[in-house]
Parts: structure tokens; sequence; C-alpha cells
């Protein structure tokens, strides 16, 4: 079973020493689990604009179109299962006495692996609300559906995710912004660092004296600022990480006990 590739002392050190961790993860962590991601060249920016389904316009411009694609992804979320990286990201809450899950995924496999709290900084595919009331909506979210829903108050029913020109939630990202400028270990998954103000987040880690670390298949757009990159799949180095983490920890409990 075991991964074919070793942890580097330093970050070694960290996973055992550290109080605060911060995890930012991206579309590249549900890869495994058969969520497509956006940017990759089988991603979901191939085959559609970002332009003409993930901006407030084009939501005005088309409804019908805009809620029939996020209807159709949120059929394919819910068939798909957490992976292993998801998990292994759930056992690491509680290895750390601070430990802060930010995600950009709006997939929600994160909480179906049982991660305690989720910092959702573009949202959740799972929830809908009124684009003019905002109230929170919770009809015909399951079912498939193309036609475009309309609120009590007349407004059309949007999903519940941030798109390109909206503010993110500001709470979540102030909690995000915080976790990575008081932490000792960033982990930065399944990125590729071109969406801000996420992409952001690690190299305010960096900034503030963490050891940042990149786990993703491939080279992103902020690579240059990490401390170390690990370039194999989340769902293979997580576990692995997990496991030496739980080993250290236990190591030092009884040493120091
Ligand atoms: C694996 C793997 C495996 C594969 N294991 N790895 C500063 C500079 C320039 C522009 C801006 C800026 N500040 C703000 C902006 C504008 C804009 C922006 O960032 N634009 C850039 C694209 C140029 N940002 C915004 O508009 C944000 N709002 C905002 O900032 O408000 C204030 C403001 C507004 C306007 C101007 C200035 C300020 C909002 C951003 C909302 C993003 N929304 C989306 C859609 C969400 C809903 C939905 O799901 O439909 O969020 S876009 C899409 O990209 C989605 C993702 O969360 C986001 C990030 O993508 P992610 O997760 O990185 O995925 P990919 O596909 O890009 O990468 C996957 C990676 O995984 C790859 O690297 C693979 O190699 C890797 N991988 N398999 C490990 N198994
Ligand atoms: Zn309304």
């Amino acid at each position: 079973m075991g991964a074919s590739f070793s942890i580097s002392p330093q970050l070694s050190q960290v996973l055992g020493a550290a109080e605060a961790v911060c995890v930012l993860t991206g579309a590249g962590v549900s890869a495994e689990s058969g969520v497509p991601t956006f940017r990759d060249a089988d991603g979901l920016w191939a085959k559609y604009n970002p332009y003409e389904l993930a901006t407030p316009q084009a939501f005005a411009a088309n409804p019908d179109l805009v809620w029939s694609w996020y209807s159709w992804r949120r059929e394919r979320v819910a068939a798909v299962q957490p992976n292993a990286g998801h998990v292994a990201l759930a056992g690491f809450a509680s290895m750390f006495p601070r430990f802060t899950l930010i995600t950009q995924n709006v997939d929600n496999l994160h909480a179906r692996a049982g991660s305690p709290e989720v910092h959702e900084l573009h949202g959740n595919i799972e929830h809908s609300r009124c684009a003019s009331c905002s109230l929170p909506y919770h009809g015909d979210a399951a079912p498939r559906s193309s036609i475009a829903q309309r609120c009590s108050c007349g407004g059309w029913i949007r999903p519940g995710v941030v798109w390109f020109g909206e503010s993110l939630p500001e709470r979540e990202l102030l909690v995000a912004r915080e976790a990575a400028a008081n932490c000792a270990l960033f982990l930065s998954i399944g990125t590729s660092g071109q969406v801000y103000p996420a992409a952001e987040l690690p190299l305010i880690a960096r900034h503030n004296g963490a050891y940042v670390v990149e786990i993703n298949t491939e080279a992103s757009a902020i690579s240059e600022h990490m401390h170390e990159c690990i370039a194999l799949p989340s769902a293979t180095v997580l576990p692995v990480l997990l496991d030496h983490t739980r080993a250290l920890r236990n190591s030092s409990r009884s040493t120091s006990s």
C-alpha cells in the first residue's frame, strides 16, 4: 500500500512540532473522487466558458442555462464519495492544537468525509438562495432541473457559490487570512493558485514565517513561493502524512509523560 515518496526532514519536523496548521484545498483534492477540476486539460473550463456560467452577469442574462449547469454539477457531486485525501484531512483536525481547513471547493466532500469545521471560501453547491432577497431556498435542489426557480419575492433562485467579480464571504475570508498568518505549517493542496484572494493565502503564510508546502500533481502558479512541492496525487500523499504525524505525536506524548 505504502506510497513511494519520502517526507523531508523539514516537513517531518514541523508535522511533529506545529501548534497551528492551516490547509487550503482546491479542485484537485476532489479529482480522485471523480469531480472534474476547472483548469486541467479535461477540466470544466476546457469545455465551458466561465464567463457564460460563473458570473452574476451570465446568470442575469440566462438563468436557465446557469441553473441547469449547476443542477448537473450538483447531481454529479452527490453521486461521488470523498476519497482518501478528504478522509486524511478529517483525521488531521485532531492532530494539532489548532487546525484550520479552508477550501475553494463547493462540493461538500470535506464535510462528508468528517471534517468538523470547513471554511468554504467559494460557497457550497448544495445551498441555494434568492438573488434578490437572499432568502435560502430549499426546494428542488436535488432533482435535476433545467428551469431556473423563482423565490416567493419573484427573484431568481441562484446557486450559493461565489462567482467571478463577487465578494467572498467576509467571515470565512477573515478566518482564512488569520489562520494563514498564524500557522507554523501551511499546506496548499490541489489548487492551481490562479484565483484570488484564495491564492494569496499561502503567500501570507510564508510571509509570516510558516513552512509552506504544495501537494499538486503539476506545478501551479504559486509553486515558486513554496518551501517544497510534492508532485503526487493528494489521495496518495495525505494518508502518508497523517500516519507519519500520528506516529510522531504519539511518540512525543509517550516520551513526555
Ligand atoms: C491535483 C490532482 C490530484 C489535479 N492531486 N492535485 C487579483 C489579481 C487578479 C485578479 C483578481 C485579483 N483579486 C480578485 C481578482 C478577480 C478574480 C480572480 O481571481 N481572477 C483570476 C482568475 C485572474 N477573483 C474574484 O473575482 C473573486 N472575488 C473577489 O476577489 O471579489 C473582490 C474583487 C472582485 C473583482 C475584482 C477585484 C476584487 C471570486 C472568485 C470566485 C471563483 N469562483 C470559482 C467558481 C465557483 C463556483 C463553481 O464551482 O462553479 O471557483 S472559479 C473556480 O476556480 C472555482 C474554484 O474554487 C477556483 C479555483 O480553482 P482551483 O480549485 O485552483 O482548481 P483548478 O482547476 O484551477 O486547479 C486544480 C489543480 O489541482 C491543478 O493545479 C492540478 O494540477 C491539481 N490536481 N488532480 C493533487 N489528484
Ligand atoms: Zn426572494
